[in-house]
This record gives C-alpha cells, structure tokens and sequence, in this order.
C-alpha cells in the first residue's frame, strides 16, 4: 500500500481546527458553518433589493476510511486498463525504463492526490498549501478494490497490451498480475453501441432485460462480500452509447422504467440497467461516457433510494481548456463569437465514436460547456445569443490512444476587432481520463461520509442525490433539477474546495488577501 496508507475503518486527520465551531469525536467531525449569500429581489416597479442571508448549516463528517471496491463497465477499455495498470504500478511502486531514463509512477492528473489548496495563512502572512487529499480523511487510491464488467473477454493485461498506453517496460513488470483480473460478461445490446464494436462481444450475458438486472445486482454482492467491502461505487467506463429516447410510461418515472426493464423494453440501454442495479444494490453509479444513461426515470428511483449519481462524461482536456478559456475572455469583457473544436484519434474509443449517433452523443456533450459563461454577460450577450460552436471529431486509427486536439477561438474586440486564438494539443487520452476515474470516486466516497442539517431540519440528512459537486470532472455536468449548470472550471473546483472547509468550519477561500493592502 501506499507510505500513508490507514487501515480501513481508521480515522485519519492530518490536523485539527480550533474554533468553537468545531467538535472531534471518536468516529467524526462535526461542524457549525454559517452560509452567507446574498438574495437579490425586484418589486412591481422595479426597484432591486439586495439583501445579505445567512444560513446555519451543521456539517457531520464520519472520518473513519472504508474500504472500497471499484467496479468499473468497460473495465478492459483503454481507460479502465490503464487505471488498473497504473493503480497496481503505484502500490507496488514499480519503477520502470524508457529511453529518457528511469520511470516511477504518480498520480499526475488526479485533483485529490496531486494538487495542493490553500488551507490559511501562517504567522508571516505567507500562504500555508495542504495536499487537496488532506483537507478531509479521503480513500487512497492505492487502498482501492479494483473489478468490473467488459463485453471482451481479454484479462487485463491483454487489455493494457492491446492498450498501447503505458511503456513496454512498465507492462513487462505488471502482466502477471494483471493477467489474474477477468472482466466479468456484461450487457450488450447491439443496438446501442457502434456495430463497429460487435467483433469485442464475446463475453455477454444471455437472458431477458430483467435477468441481465439482476445478475449485475449479484455481481455486485459478490464483489463486495468476496472482499469485504464496506462501500462499492460504480463507473460507467465503457463505450458511449447512442441516446435513448424519453419515453412516456417506458423511462420517464422510477416505476415505469422498472417495469419496462421487467417488459424487456427495447429503448432500456445497458448503461442504464447498470445505474438501476447499482441504485438498488444502494451503490454510487458515476457515467463516464455522454449518453443519458440517467434517464428521468433512473433520477427518480436514485431520489427514491437515496443513492449518488454522477455524470456525464469524462472532462479531460480539450472540454477543460474550453471551460476555462471562454470564461477568462467573457469575464475580460471579450466575446466569442465563434468556436472550432476538431479532434482526431485512433483508439477504440474513437473507432466507437466514428458511428454518428454515438458521434452525437459526444457531440451534445461538448456542445454544452459555455452556456452558463455566455448566459452571464448580458453585456456581450443578448438573451438566448450564442457564439457558434462546432465539433469534429474523426477516427485516425495511426494516432492510436494519443489524441490530437484542435481548437479555435475566434472573439470580438475593443471596437469592431477581432482575436484569434488557436490551440494545438496532444496527449495519450487514457492518462489524462484514469485519473479523472480516482477523484470520482474518491470524492463520491467522501460524499457519502458527510451528513448536513440546517435549523429546519430535525435530523442529519445526506446530500440531493445527483452530486453536482463532481462537475469539475464532468463535461456535462448533472444537477439537480432547476439548479444553475456550472461549466466554469475554476468556479467547479472552488465550490468543492469551499463545501469541504465548510465541513471542518473553515470560510470560504477568498483572494481578498485584506492584511496585505493596508499602509
Ligand atoms: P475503450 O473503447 O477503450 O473502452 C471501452 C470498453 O468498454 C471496451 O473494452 C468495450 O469492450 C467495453 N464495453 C462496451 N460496451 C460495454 C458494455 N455494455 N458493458 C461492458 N463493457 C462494455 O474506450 P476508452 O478510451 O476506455 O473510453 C471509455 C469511455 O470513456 C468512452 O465512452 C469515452 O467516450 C469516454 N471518455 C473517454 C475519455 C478519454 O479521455 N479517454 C474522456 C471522456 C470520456
Ligand atoms: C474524442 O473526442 C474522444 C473523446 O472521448 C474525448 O477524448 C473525450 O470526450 C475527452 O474530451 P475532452 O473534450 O474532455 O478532451
């Protein structure tokens, strides 16, 4: 395990807040946070009223770690074997040759694991960083239980050879242990993927809809008593499907849609039996992939259960930039008036999406990410005015998993100009998605230690059942039904930031930076 590894069931804290608003017990943390806010009201005559609130939360975090399986859909994909590889790489702390010298592993690219937030200031005035992991006790990824399901029946160090992600010298050294990992047969409804993708499903399940339901229930039961769990989640990692249709009495309601499994409808996609099964097993289900595998029916039945869901689709590179760039040219007081964004890539994920309803899927997902930017500045902006936005994406198949990114941002100026900004990215697309799949779950996991009250409330309650907070990781980011969408990336990660130092009754983190402005 890792050098600061816990055992499971161990509270760990790296420091201790002193306020009186802070209690320690044995088992938790327990937090009085006061929310300030300020509500902003018209009258018929259009006076604008500013008010500040202030709302008492009590924050109640159970710093005990679990311990936690991973079961991933897809496991054997590109994404799921490179995590897998890289997990065991780092709990083994295999080292490893390149032609540039000699390798050790990381977790570069994780939020949880590799980057630092402020936690205060120290007695000079001088910033104080913490690990972002340290803020609250989170799971390490190395302590994770790794499983899942794939329709191809490779173990998993064919999957990372047929990869071609990680150095030879690096796979040489993980094969065997790799080649004990046996992806469990899964869901495969032809249908639903690329038919480019039929000549993988050799290791599905035969039987009705409802039989394919519950065998994933007993999956995962199995998992977790095989290894005794104390918490699963589940990833959805697996190709990305076409968009079902929103049915009236078929997927619209929690029940209708369990009884439309039962019927063996044909509009029930594998994802989402996956999410229904892992919702009623009481087990996290985050979607990696842009398909609406959370149909309204499934929101209502996680509602109803009270269970986490997450999504859509991965966030990795070309999205962040895009979430990152406009909101620095809006908030400059630039428009963007127009927006290219072309990729190409050779893996199976792009062989996938060379099919076009599987290609729309994507396509809706990336379209998405200005939206709430451009719907701020009424300035630049008028009501419903967008700058155009088109994405490409082709299959090259001689690039392999190193995807080439495209961009460009065309923006109007001081006085009639024009700026044009171009960008040119390439990386290998699974390094940059696996560790998106750690702070997913490990944020989720954490989301279900932490329990909230406010003075209506008579008794500690979990969060709405749809974890917004996961956007920063998301490019498509779910919410609860009539919440604002935020697709800025610096507002995603300040918003999990300060939601976590408000469960230790920290303020929220400000730039004000007031004891250095004076005379
Ligand atoms: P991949 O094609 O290498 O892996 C997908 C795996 O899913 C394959 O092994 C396939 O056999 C399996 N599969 C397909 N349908 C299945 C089902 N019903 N049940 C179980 N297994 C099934 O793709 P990759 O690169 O690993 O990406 C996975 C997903 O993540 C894709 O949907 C992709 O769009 C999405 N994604 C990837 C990002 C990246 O940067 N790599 C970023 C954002 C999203
Ligand atoms: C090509 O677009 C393949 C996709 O799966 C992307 O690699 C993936 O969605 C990541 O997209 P982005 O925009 O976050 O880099």
């Amino acid at each position: 395990g890792s050098d600061d590894q816990v055992a499971a069931g161990t509270a760990s804290l790296k420091f201790k807040v002193n306020s009186d608003n802070v209690r320690y017990t044995d088992d938790h943390i327990l937090a009085e946070y006061t929310y300030q806010n300020t509500r902003v009201t018209q009258d018929a005559r259009g006076n604008v009223q500013v008010t500040p609130t202030d709302t008492v939360y009590h924050f109640k975090t159970d710093a005990r770690l679990p311990k936690v399986g991973l079961m991933m859909v897809g496991w054997g994909g590109n994404n799921g074997s490179t995590l897998t590889a890289s997990i065991v790489a780092n709990r083994r702390n295999v080292q490893w040759r390149t032609k540039e010298g000699v390798r050790t592993p990381n977790y570069y690219g994780s939020l949880v694991q590799a980057s630092t937030l402020k936690l205060g200031v120290d007695a000079q005035g001088q910033d104080v960083f913490i690990p972002f992991r340290d803020i609250l006790p989170m799971v390490h990824p190395n302590d994770l239980v790794l499983g899942g399901w794939d329709i191809n029946a490779a173990n998993l160090a064919e999957a990372m050879e047929r990869a071609q992600v990680l150095d030879y010298d690096l796979q040489r050294q993980l094969r065997d242990e790799l080649s004990a990992y046996k992806p469990l047969p899964s869901i495969y409804y032809p249908d639903f993927i690329a038919a480019n993708q039929s000549d993988r499903a050799n290791n599905v399940l035969a039987g009705t809809k409802a039989e394919n339901l519950a065998q994933i229930r007993a999956d995962i039961r199995e998992f977790r008593e095989k290894h005794a769990l104390d918490r699963v989640i589940v990833v959805w990692t697996a190709n990305t499907e076409r968009f079902a249709s929103i049915l009236p009495e078929v997927n619209d309601t929690a029940d209708h849609l369990l009884r439309a499994v039962e019927a063996g409808h044909e509009e029930i996609a594998p994802s989402t039996v996956f999410a229904i099964a892992s919702i009623l097993e009481g087990v996290p289900f985050i979607n990696g992939s842009p398909q609406n595998t959370f149909v309204p029916g499934v929101v209502e039945l996680a509602e109803r259960h009270r269970v986490y869901i997450g999504g859509d689709d991965f966030k990795s590179g070309q999205t962040k930039v895009k979430s990152v760039l406009v909101d620095f040219l809006v908030n400059a007081g630039i428009k963007p008036i127009g927006i290219t964004s072309y990729n190409h890539l050779g893996n199976n994920d792009g062989k996938n999406l060379s099919a076009p309803q599987q290609f729309r899927s994507k396509e809706i997902s990336k379209s998405n990410v200005v939206d709430d930017m451009v719907a701020a500045n009424s300035i630049l902006y008028r009501k419903n005015e967008h700058p155009d936005h088109v994405v490409v994406i082709k299959y090259v198949p001689a690039v392999g998993d190193s995807k080439r990114a495209l961009d460009e941002y065309v923006s109007e100026i001081f006085m009639g100009g024009r700026n044009t900004i171009s960008l040119y990215n390439t990386c290998e697309d699974s390094l940059l998605a696996s560790p998106l799949i750690i702070d997913l779950v490990v944020i989720t996991e954490l989301m279900t230690r932490i329990q909230y009250r406010t003075q209506d409330m008579d008794a500690y309650a979990p969060f709405h059942s749809v974890l917004s907070i996961l956007s920063y990781m998301l490019k498509a980011p779910m919410v609860p039904e009539g919440t604002p969408v935020v697709n800025a990336l610096s507002k995603q990660r300040t918003a999990m930031e300060n939601v976590f130092r408000a469960c230790i009754g920290l303020p929220p983190q400000n730039d004000m930076l007031l004891e250095h402005k004076a005379f």
